[in-house]
């Protein structure tokens, strides 16, 4: 336990095909000081029942930790950054050929209104599907080209290398997620795999006024486990035991959540941790969040080893990843609450 109360995690595991270590760290707001972590040597066979074990106290508490040597190449994550920097450097009006429509969930937007307000986020943000199907037709390179035009095949083809990338580290942590829950670590992996997941670019220019606005509200990402990689700039801000604590960025370093659809795969066991990001005068903040979620046709129902113990009870109705979305962008703003506002939406309508 570190000064705040907050267990420090470091240890290496080995799943199939990587070797991760994972960091659990806060940083308590006002203070700035870094912690040391506590590194752990552990035998193979060690390995996975300690990590587990970690990860499980980190996603009953808060739905949180950081994760290291992740096996995704630097160079990637690099020019991943590089190419988002350039994308929304790039003049209003050729960024608006991938403007989002009113209802669509894919494409540029902007909250931009000249004035401000704590409910307004203080950003842009390029949004688009990314599908891990191997039969899917579609892809974040064609999506690219087909909105932007020929000149951005290679913006899209580095965008679907990166998505790729943290789709299969995803899967990776749904192995360890699983062996965490005691229910065997092929069991969520194979869950979410072909996921059609979400890859969001985060830009928060300097905000003269920071203090009066935010880059992006409280809320618990709807979706199922986040994948976050932020740069240099620190924003992003967790909310652990009624107090804010912000994550310093990390080059070599993943941001993991929990979000609502993996807590309702856990029958609530695991909490989608509440989070947002801080705006500053200085500098550009930019982050790429990869949302890994279920197939569409896949029902989010948890494993009945973690229903069927005793006094144990179904937190959440069954539900498909899209309907969940549909709820989210017509019915309902992502915030603290989601899950059960949904819940009860799915129950109203049952009835
Ligand atoms: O920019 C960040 O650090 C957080 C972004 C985030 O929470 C989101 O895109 O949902």
């Amino acid at each position: 336990m570190n000064g705040l109360g907050f267990s420090l995690l470091s240890l290496s595991l080995s799943l199939s095909t990587f070797l991760i270590k994972l960091t659990s760290s806060f940083h308590s707001l006002p203070q700035s000081t870094s912690h040391p972590s506590l590194s752990l040597s552990l035998s193979q066979k060690s390995k996975n029942t300690e990590a587990a074990w970690r990860v499980n106290d980190a996603c009953r508490k808060h739905g949180f930790f950081l994760v290291v040597n992740h096996g995704v190449d630097p160079r990637l994550i690099k020019k991943a950054h590089e190419s988002v920097d350039s994308f929304f450097r790039m003049q209003l009006s050729t960024k608006q050929r991938a403007q989002r429509k009113p209802g669509e969930h894919w494409g540029y937007a902007s909250s931009f209104t000249g004035r401000f307000s704590s409910k307004l986020p203080w950003k842009e943000t390029l949004s688009f599907r990314y599908s891990a199907d191997g039969q899917s037709s579609e892809s974040v390179e064609k999506y690219f080209s087909n909105v932007m035009g020929e000149d951005f095949r290679e913006f899209g083809e580095t965008c679907q290398e990166y998505c790729e990338a943290t789709s299969n580290l995803s899967l990776g942590i749904m192995e360890l997620l699983g062996t965490s829950l005691g229910v065997g670590r092929s069991h969520f992996r194979e869950f979410f795999e072909g996921n059609d997941s979400i890859m969001r670019l985060n830009y928060y220019p300097p905000c003269q006024k920071p203090d009066q606005t935010l880059g992006t509200g409280p809320h618990c990402d709807p979706t199922s486990l986040t994948i976050l990689h932020q740069d240099e700039v620190s924003g992003l801000q967790v909310f652990v035991d009624g107090k804010w604590y912000s994550v310093s960025p990390n080059p070599d370093t993943f941001v993991v959540n929990i979000g609502d659809t993996f807590m309702a795969l856990s029958n609530g066991i695991y909490k989608s941790c509440l989070h947002r990001a801080v705006v500053n005068d200085q500098a550009v903040r930019k982050s790429l969040a990869f949302f890994l979620c279920p197939r569409r046709d896949k029902v989010v129902t948890p494993p009945s080893q973690l229903v069927d113990r005793q006094d144990s009870r179904r937190i959440y109705p069954d539900f498909t990843w899209p309907t969940f979305l549909e709820f989210t962008q017509k019915h309902y703003r992502a915030d603290t609450k989601t899950l059960d506002a949904f819940s009860d939406w799915l129950r109203e309508r049952s009835n």
